[in-house]
């Protein structure tokens, strides 16, 4: 996708400050951090929210939610962490490319505002 921001992140095109990569995702540090910790996980297919994900994404899903957890191990997110991924307009969801937010270094409110 030609105009995606998250797909120029993935292609190198736009810097990022990148926390984990693999063969399936990217993950890179939010530059408007909710918490010490913020981080972003991306698959590097451009899917384009957790809407309009279908079958064929299952595994991609997988490797997110896997990184989710890889991540804030690595980070130390010890004392816990969490991992949300808002979808359309009540969510609040401003970047349309799937993305796994990993929050953690603090206590968490719930439910989230
Ligand atoms: P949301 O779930 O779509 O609201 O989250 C989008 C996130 O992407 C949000 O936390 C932004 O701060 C973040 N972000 C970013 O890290 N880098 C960018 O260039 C842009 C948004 I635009």
């Amino acid at each position: 996708m030609m105009d995606c921001l998250f797909c120029k992140i993935v292609a190198r095109e736009i810097p990022a400050k990148l926390a984990f990569e693999n063969e399936h995702v990217v993950a890179f540090h939010d530059i408007r951090p909710m918490a010490p910790t913020h981080v972003l996980v991306i698959p590097k297919k451009h899917i384009v929210g957790i809407g309009q994900a279908t079958e064929d994404d299952v595994a991609v899903l997988g490797h997110v939610m896997l990184a989710g957890r890889l991540v804030a191990e690595e980070l130390h997110l010890d004392d816990g962490y969490r991992l949300v991924v808002n979808n359309g307009e009540n969510a609040g969801q401003s970047v349309f490319h799937l993305h796994l937010h990993v929050l953690g270094g603090r206590a968490l409110g719930w439910p989230p505002g």
